[in-house]
């Protein structure tokens, strides 16, 4: 399986997050796709090429044309407004407060485009997202093109950003935006199956009212867990979308045998549906050790996971989204691409 990568995604290098009420040190970081890239060589999984450069139509297919263009000129508001460190939102423009207002000043525009303070915003997020959206891209275009399995390293990921706004480590949503590619060129139903630990809340928002892409997820509870405002079960599509997303929302401490159910049930609406293409959001966070999740996955059971996404039988794009237990992040991200390609 040939896998997509552009080193321009690593321009995007946080320093801190603020999360459980404090400053730390950034997980979504370089390193991550360092890691895998170097497993990738090491267990030589197939050629690793560059992304093709993608005009910005593509992605406002799916993302407001404001917002990319905010992201676009993010920077040069924040250091002409005298800020030189990565910037964070705090205020947002929730019930009670007004949606009708144009705000202007770099911190409502922050607030206007963001979910949450999780995702910090440097001086090359906006190229390094872009160059992530290309890699995705390339791997919907390799599919048009015949290919039967391809592996977009995204980074930084995608699932949590919606049409027009950031957060969870994530700015352009690259499963959403090769999806709508795939769409956009020929094919007539694309499923995603995303095993984030964390519920994809940007790709179901994108695809609630649709029947033409399929959106399955399979997370921890967002009752216990981020994003807490959307994954639970009860959120099965509308309008024509109608039965067209469906979540399953498991405990925390969640084991692969726990998992396990969730997944055949998955499998057996993606043979329902018959997609002509399944994008796959890789998350690697369902791993025991992974530093912000509470999951209970060992290496072996990505190769399983693997090897149960091949039997599906439907050509597969691999997005990579989250997964920060680094020193296993390259083991356990090549183990699925290997258990896939048996
Ligand atoms: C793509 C992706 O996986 N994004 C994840 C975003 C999660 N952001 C919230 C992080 C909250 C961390 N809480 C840690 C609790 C354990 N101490
Ligand atoms: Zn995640």
């Amino acid at each position: 399986m040939k896998t997509i990568f552009s080193s321009t995604q690593l321009a995007h290098a946080p320093a801190q997050e603020i999360s459980d009420g404090k400053l730390k040190p950034a997980v979504e970081i370089p390193g991550r796709a360092e890691m895998v890239l170097a497993a990738l060589k090491d267990r030589q999984v197939g050629d690793i090429i560059e992304p093709a450069e993608f005009p910005v139509r593509p992605l406002h297919r799916v993302h407001a044309p404001d917002y990319v263009g905010f992201l676009e000129t993010f920077w040069d508001s924040w250091t002409a407004a005298g800020r030189s460190k990565e910037a964070f939102p705090f205020v947002w423009p929730i019930r009670s407060l007004r949606q009708d207002t144009k705000v202007e000043h770099i911190d409502g525009l922050l607030g206007r485009y963001s979910m949450d303070a999780g995702t910090p915003l440097g001086g090359n997020t906006y190229q390094a997202a872009r160059a992530s959206a290309d890699t995705a891209l390339t791997g919907a275009k390799m599919l048009l093109d015949g290919e039967q399995s391809a592996f977009a390293l995204c980074r930084p990921p995608g699932h949590h950003a919606g049409y027009d706004f950031f957060g969870g480590y994530c700015f352009f949503n690259n499963a959403a935006i090769a999806a709508q590619y795939l769409r956009d060129y020929g094919l007539h139903r694309v499923a995603i199956l995303d095993v984030d630990y964390h519920h994809g809340n940007g790709t179901q928002s994108l695809f609630y009212d649709r029947p033409d892409v399929l959106f399955l997820s399979i997370h921890a509870d967002p009752k216990d867990e981020y994003p807490y405002f959307l994954g639970y079960a009860d959120e099965t599509g509308e309008h024509a979308g109608t039965g067209f997303t469906r979540n399953w929302p498991l405990p925390l401490g969640t084991d692969w045998e726990a998992y396990t159910p969730a997944l055949e049930e998955a499998c057996r609406w993606l043979l329902v549906y018959k997609p002509e293409a399944l994008i796959v959001s890789l998350g690697l966070d369902c791993y025991e050790k992974d530093p912000i999740s509470g999951f209970k996955f060992v290496s072996d059971d990505f190769i399983r996971l693997g090897q149960r996404l091949a039997k599906v039988g439907v050509p597969t794009l691999f997005v990579m989204e989250g997964g920060y237990a680094i020193d296993a992040l390259g083991t356990n991200c090549v183990n699925v691409l290997e258990g896939f390609a048996g």
